[in-house]
């Protein structure tokens, strides 16, 4: 056999294994931002079976560009056992006790690695665009390869079951406006509903982001800003360790339920 075809084997298998596999999850997690990462891992550290499907092509979402593309962010020291955990790097912010910097493209790449490491699987260049919704809960995801979504072919997707699924998508916490607009669903919200993004307040979107961390509605959790927007938290631009405590959190209630 040619060396072309070895090469060419080689990926279709390989991959063709992985996506099989990740059929049936313990845990789907769309969006490959911070907190999911962190979740990621965790989760996979308890021993679930974890995947991670990214729209874009590089996992790591809002981490990469720092503040207003200058790639350093902020954490505060809570946060600073995560950081430690995936093996990243931080300096003290010189006269500002409890706060350190960090280099973006050090956090995101670690964050990957640290996810990938634990076994949990990552699809980029996969989108999200439906739930799989039986019997009043949330049973797992519709996916598509992102440039299909792009291009608007018309194309139809593959399922993926799961027992939990994570809204990991962000600012447009988009799985549960999925779920309150097509499934109907009532999210365990003041109004049932997406409360909405405030505008930005430091210390209240930290706060509020880890708070808002939890399941919405049985199967589907939020973390990280998907989670603030849904139960209608402050944005806190480039500090990060609110994600980072979103992502441990929402690992922990998530392996919690599977102890049970
Ligand atoms: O927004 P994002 O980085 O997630 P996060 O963990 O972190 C927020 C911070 O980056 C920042 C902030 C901190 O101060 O406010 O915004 O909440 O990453 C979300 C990821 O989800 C992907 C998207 O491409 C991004 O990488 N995503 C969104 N919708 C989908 C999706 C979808 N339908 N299917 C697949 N991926």
């Amino acid at each position: 056999m040619s060396i072309e075809n070895v090469i060419s084997r080689a990926i279709v298998r390989n991959f063709a294994d992985k996506l099989e596999n990740a059929l049936r999850l313990d845990v789907a997690i769309v969006g490959g931002g911070p907190s999911a990462l962190v979740a990621a891992r965790d989760l996979s550290k308890a021993g679930l079976q974890v995947a991670i499907f990214e729209r874009k092509l590089a996992p790591g979402g809002g981490t990469w560009g720092g503040g207003m593309l200058f790639n350093e962010v902020v954490v505060q020291q809570d946060a600073l056992a995560i950081l430690d955990d995936f093996g990243i790097g931080y300096r003290p912010i010189e006269d500002s006790p409890g706060y350190y910097t960090l280099d973006s493209v050090e956090m995101a790449s670690g964050l990957i690695f640290g996810a990938v490491r634990s076994g949990a699987k990552i699809f980029n260049a996969v989108s999200v665009e439906d739930l799989v919704f039986k019997n009043g809960k949330i049973n797992g995801l519709v996916i598509n390869w992102t440039p299909v979504e792009r291009l608007g072919m018309h194309v139809d997707p593959l399922t993926v079951i799961a027992e939990a699924v994570l809204d990991g998508t962000g600012h447009p916490s988009e799985l549960m406006h999925l779920a309150c607009d097509k499934a109907g669903i009532k999210l365990s919200t003041p109004t049932g509903k997406i409360l909405g993004e405030k505008p930005m307040w430091v210390d209240s979107g930290e706060a509020s982001t880890v708070e808002n961390t939890r399941e919405y509605y049985p199967g589907l959790f939020a973390c990280g800003m998907s989670a603030n927007n849904v139960n209608g938290g402050y944005r806190m631009g480039p500090i990060f360790g609110g994600m980072l405590m979103s992502g441990r959190k929402v690992a922990g209630l998530i392996a919690g339920k599977f102890q049970k």
